[in-house]
Order: structure tokens, then sequence, then C-alpha cells
């Protein structure tokens, strides 16, 4: 359903304008004028948010101009300020827009432009994605290090040209491995959906150099990186991707090893954030 009274759709609006506003509501609604860090935790993650610190505001995303209402079970709708031990601020994001709802490429990415307005500088973006690579068994979480954007849209407008070498924090994943030395990284893909993926689809992008197959994050990265702050990229690994494994797909298989991970990976996303 198209909630019309959304400003990003009106195509004179300006997004980052938007995005200021939204901003300056969270800060008014949680009494934080400036967030450090910012956090979209994606299926299988949100735990981690009870993890990281003392939560002293929700809201309901609904509330936030910009924010769309959310589309899918396990994905909440509500924002977190969270004060970490560190004495940081984090926002976390529990509204993800998937490109795939057809809400436009700025609804995708607002959340992004949002966090980067509060004053984040480092943005952690998590998923709950499909693996190719068989050593990969549900449940493993994966270092994004770098992404393939199979959309065929950009979040960027006009003439923006923007670096994308290290958009995935080389300095970020090399400090998450302090944590859990035997993290393994990859490339994701990001598909557009919803549908799964075709088995040569999957192959496809094994050949050109895929390692995970998505329907998020690589835009919001992108974005993240036109704000200029630091992007830190995390999959679970909920399935491997059709026709590397060999039984059909289903959407509540994928909810249900995120939900078996949930704690340890969490547990895992908690200790990164604080050593951040
Ligand atoms: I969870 O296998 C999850 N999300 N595109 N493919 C794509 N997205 C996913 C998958 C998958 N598993």
């Amino acid at each position: 359903m198209t909630n019309h009274s959304n400003p990003l759709d009106d195509p004179a609006a300006d997004p980052f304008q938007v995005a200021q506003d939204a901003a300056a509501q969270i800060a008014e609604k949680t009494g934080v004028d400036r967030h450090d860090i910012a956090l979209t935790l994606g299926s299988g993650w949100a735990k981690a948010a009870d993890l990281i610190g003392e939560t002293t505001a929700t809201i309901p995303a609904t509330e936030i101009t910009g924010f769309s209402k959310p589309a899918l079970e396990g994905h909440i709708g509500s924002l977190r300020s969270i004060l970490l031990p560190s004495g940081k601020r984090a926002l976390v994001i529990g509204a993800r827009t998937h490109f795939y709802e057809d809400h436009g490429v700025r609804r995708v990415v607002h959340s992004v432009r949002t966090a980067a307005a509060t004053g984040a500088k480092v943005m952690i973006l998590t998923n709950g994605a499909g693996g190719i690579k068989e050593t990969w068994t549900p449940g493993t979480p994966v270092l994004i290090s770098d992404h393939i954007n199979l959309t065929a849209t950009s979040p960027l407008e006009g003439a923006t040209f923007v670096d994308l070498t290290d958009l995935y924090s080389k300095r970020l994943r090399d400090l998450a491995r302090t944590i859990d030395p035997d993290l393994d990284e990859g490339v994701y893909c990001q598909f557009r959906g919803p549908h799964y993926e075709t088995p040569a689809e999957v192959q496809m992008a094994k050949t050109i150099g895929g390692h995970i197959v998505g329907m998020s994050t690589a835009l919001e990265a992108i974005a993240a990186r036109q704000s200029g702050m630091e992007v830190f990229g995390m999959s679970l690994i909920t399935n491997l991707a059709a026709g590397i494994q060999k039984t059909p797909l289903s959407h509540a298989e994928v909810i249900d090893a995120g939900k078996a991970a949930e704690p340890v990976i969490s547990a895992l996303l908690a200790k990164i954030v604080a050593a951040i």
C-alpha cells in the first residue's frame, strides 16, 4: 500500500532535507541531539539491540517523516536510541524499506540518510541472506567485503559521482576479526527480489564474483558512503542459495534459521559495536 503522505514521494522534494527533518524529529523525541553510530538490523539481528547498551527511547518509525510501514513479519518498525557503555549513542533502525516494495530508492535509503543527519559516522548494515559458499551452513555470520549491485538503479541522483573503493571498511572488518578470528567474508549481490534467485542466477552471481545473495544493503551502503559514513556490513547466512542448497527455499525456514542463530550473532555484533 502506498503511503501518500510520504514527502519522499514528491519528486520535487529534496531527500536530504527530508532526512534532516527526520533527524530533527528523532532528536526531539529521543532527547539525544546527536548519534555517533547507526545500525540497521535485518532479519536475524534484532536481538543485538538489547545487548549493545541501554535503550533510552523507542519510537515507531512511522512517527518519523519519510519512513514507511514495515512490509513484512520479522521486520520491526521501530527506531531506538541506545546509550553504549562507552558513552556513545547508537541509533538502531529496525525499519528497513526494501527495494522490492516499489516505493522507490529514495525511501529505501532514507533511514541511512537520516542516520547520517543525526550525526552518525559509522553505518552498520546487517541482513539475512543466501550463501553461495557451501561451507556456510545456515546460521553463519559473514562479513561483507564488497558488493555487486544488481538492482539496475542507484540512490545517487543526477551526475553525482561517488568513489566506492573500500566501501565496506577494511578497518572495521579487521576489527571484527579481532573479536571473532573465524569470521569469513564475501561479496554481497543485491538482487531486486522479492523472488529468490533461480539456480542459474545463483551461478551467474558466483561467476561474476559473488558469495552472498540478498535483497538489501548495497543501495543503502552507497547512500551511506555518499553521506560520508564508514560502512560495516554483515550477513547472516540463513540458507544456501537456490541450486547450491538442493531443497526449495521457504521463507519460514529462513525465519527459523534466523531465530536460531540470533542470540549468537547478536552477542557477536554487540562486541563489535563495543570495540568501534
Ligand atoms: I534470508 O537466498 C535470504 N534472503 N536474494 N536470496 C536472496 N535473498 C535472500 C536469500 C536468498 N535468503
